[in-house]
């Protein structure tokens, strides 16, 4: 008779609605859920909470069937998360996209698809909200010139001034993949951008053996295609984990007090409480600290242009 595993603790590394791999040592199990926890994904008046209950990173508790599938009996408490804003059919839910990452990667690329500041803006946010220190990699430099690339080089420096971490990369320049590495050496990350921005390709310079899929960006749409469908945890050689993610096309905020959303962005610090009416939304309002301190440059216009945008509509703007 084969030996079978009972509620062990395991690591969900792969999830695709409804099935999910856990990894306990080598071995690795396609679970479902135990039909208690399928309950938990509602509140009490039959409301759905989550896409999905369960997420890639998540540590849960298993029980084994046979050689290869088991079955997830309950899941432990989250360290952090990255979610965002499901947009469902009917109602708006959260997606937990990764589970207990240390930090978030979040790629943008200079071109290709092009460089959007307001959903770079939205990635820091649900960072923030997710308790995850970010760091910003913008990637395929090998597409600018070198006026454009000292150009790019000071509009970061807004985001190096805020505290974050920013590294120019490009699969062609060893080196900065290189700085990459040195990044995720010791964490376990999530890798987050649109679609097509070079995040499997990164991962891949990496770590060729890792190979994973990569798409092309369309000409005329300069848009990703959706090449990496499911969320993915990997182990590095170089002692580190990373989450590949799918572009995410809509960056719904989550988890985050847009009420109070000066609040995740630092560089309004210093001005708040220098508004002339204490409810002030810095938006329209007249004697405005914070619309002061972006016409005098303390404040950079398009992080202002990002507040703006969120604080009005709260909507994907591409
Ligand atoms: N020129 C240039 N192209 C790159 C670079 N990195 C990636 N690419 C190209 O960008 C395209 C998209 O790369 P992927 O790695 O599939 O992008 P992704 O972000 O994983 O996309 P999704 O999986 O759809 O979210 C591919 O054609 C890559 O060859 C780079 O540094 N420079
Ligand atoms: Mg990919
Ligand atoms: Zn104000």
């Amino acid at each position: 008779m084969t030996f079978i595993l009972t509620r062990e603790q395991g690591r969900v590394i792969r999830a695709r609605t409804g099935f999910y791999d856990v990894q306990y040592g080598e071995l690795v199990l396609r679970c479902t859920l135990r039909g208690t926890l399928k309950r938990k994904r509602q509140s009490e008046t039959g409301r759905r909470l989550y896409a999905d209950p369960v997420a890639v990173g998540d540590q849960v508790i298993f029980s084994q069937i046979d050689q290869e599938e088991g079955v997830i009996e309950d899941i432990l408490p989250r360290q952090t998360k990255f979610s965002r804003k499901y947009a469902g059919k009917h109602e708006d839910i959260e997606q937990i996209i990764v589970a207990n990452a240390h930090q978030v990667v979040a790629v943008v690329s200079t071109q290709m698809p092009p460089l959007n500041f307001r959903t770079l803006d939205r990635f820091l946010i649900l960072a923030e909200a997710g308790d995850m220190a970010a760091v910003i990699c913008l990637n395929k430099m090998d597409l600018v010139d070198s006026e454009q690339r000292q150009q790019l080089t000071s509009t970061f420096e807004t985001y190096e001034k805020l505290g974050y971490e920013v590294l120019f990369t490009s699969i062609e320049d060893p080196n900065s993949i290189d700085k990459l590495k040195n990044v995720l050496k010791n964490k376990f990350s999530v890798i987050v951008g649109p679609s097509g921005v070079g995040k499997s390709s990164v991962l891949n310079a990496i770590q060729p053996n890792l190979e994973l899929r990569i798409g092309e960006v369309g000409e005329k749409t300069q848009k990703g295609r959706h090449t990496t469908t499911l969320v993915e945890l990997f182990k590095l050689d170089i002692d580190g984990e990373v989450a590949d993610t799918p572009g995410i096309r809509e960056v719904g905020l989550w988890g985050v007090d847009t009420e109070n959303l000066e609040l995740y962005f630092p560089e309004m610090e210093p001005f708040l409480g220098t508004c002339k009416y204490n409810d002030c939304a810095h938006v329209k309002e007249t004697d405005c600290g914070i619309q002061s301190a972006v016409e005098s440059g303390d404040i950079h216009p398009e992080r202002y242009r990002s507040y703006v945008v969120l604080k009005t509509e709260d909507t994907t703007d591409f």
